[in-house]
């Protein structure tokens, strides 16, 4: 049986990460129900408090002892934070890779038991647009940013098996208001439906380490969540909507990376630093 939120006792303290960005000012207003207290925290500039049920911290996800500090006396964390699209190896390493060992290491020594992880399809952005994949399609990261993706989840996968900290790890495909392209007529993940896909994953027990594909109930998708169905996720919305407006855009070229890999332009994004 699926638990509606009017149901759900909130959590006493929740962490998202990655507060200031997109996703995070979306989140920071669906996440209410779900916390007596959310904690913000990114390395950029947020919106002051807007009362006792928010606490605002600065902190760079590469500091190992801010992060430590940070998640003290949280209940679960939401690790939104990071370098979120394809940039040189050496910006993302301190905050994606550095940053997602440090969530972990202090969710351990803190105690915390649930983290909810924003992957991203550019862990199998390699693959085809023809080519259909679930949760155990082995990986095929398109750039550095998808390798820092993918390293998080494996870092999932090593703290449950070895502390028994619980990941859902959410391949979000596009989230946004609208898709922007063709590619994202399959890609697309509604607000609604993203926050629907975080309170499942926050709630459902006995997750281990799942991986879920972040998509809304598009009517052409390359992926199955049949291995997550223990999630309970029944997204709501469709890209369908769209359509019109986003076929009324220019089809890409037949070798336009955007028409053939899954990950779109990022495959063909670098190489970096050769001048
Ligand atoms: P965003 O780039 O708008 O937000 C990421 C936030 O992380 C930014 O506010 C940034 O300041 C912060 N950040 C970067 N480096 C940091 C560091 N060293 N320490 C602390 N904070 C740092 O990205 P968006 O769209 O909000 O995505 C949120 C998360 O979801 C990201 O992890 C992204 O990779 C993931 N995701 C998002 C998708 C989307 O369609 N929006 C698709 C797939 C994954
Ligand atoms: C991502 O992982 C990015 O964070 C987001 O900005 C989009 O580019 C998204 O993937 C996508 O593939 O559309």
């Amino acid at each position: 049986m699926t638990t509606t939120s009017s149901e759900l006792r909130p959590f006493n303290r929740l962490l998202l990460t990655g507060a200031a960005g997109g996703l995070g000012k979306v989140l920071r207003q669906r996440l209410r129900p779900y916390a007596n207290i959310l904690r913000l925290s990114d390395i950029g500039e947020m919106a002051p408090a807007e009362g006792p049920h928010e606490e605002v911290v600065r902190c760079d996800l590469a500091d190992k002892a801010g992060v430590h500090q940070l998640v003290e006396g949280v209940d679960a964390i939401l690790h939104f934070g990071g370098v979120s699209v394809e940039r040189p190896f050496e910006e993302i390493l301190g905050a994606n890779i550095c940053g997602v060992f440090h969530i972990y290491e202090a969710a351990r020594r803190h105690g915390v038991k649930r983290v909810v992880f924003a992957s991203s399809n550019h862990v199998i952005g390699f693959y085809k647009q023809d080519q259909r994949l679930d949760a155990n399609s082995p990986r095929r990261p398109d750039g550095y940013y998808g390798l820092s993706k993918s390293y998080g989840e494996d870092m999932a996968s090593f703290y449950f098996d070895r502390y028994g900290i619980e990941t859902v790890s959410i391949r979000i495909g596009s989230s946004f208001p609208e898709p922007a392209n063709r590619r994202m007529m399959s890609t697309w993940l509604s607000y609604d439906d993203l926050t629907q896909l975080i309170e499942r994953s926050l709630y459902t027990e006995n997750v281990g380490h799942t991986v879920v594909y972040g998509m809304s109930a598009n009517r052409e998708v390359w992926w199955d969540n049949s291995q997550a169905a223990h999630l309970g996720f029944t997204p709501k919305d469709s890209s369908e909507v769209f359509r019109d407006k986003v076929e009324a855009q220019p089809m890409p070229a037949a070798d336009d990376p955007a028409r053939i890999y899954q990950g779109g332009a990022f495959v063909a994004a670098g190489p970096f630093g050769d001048d």
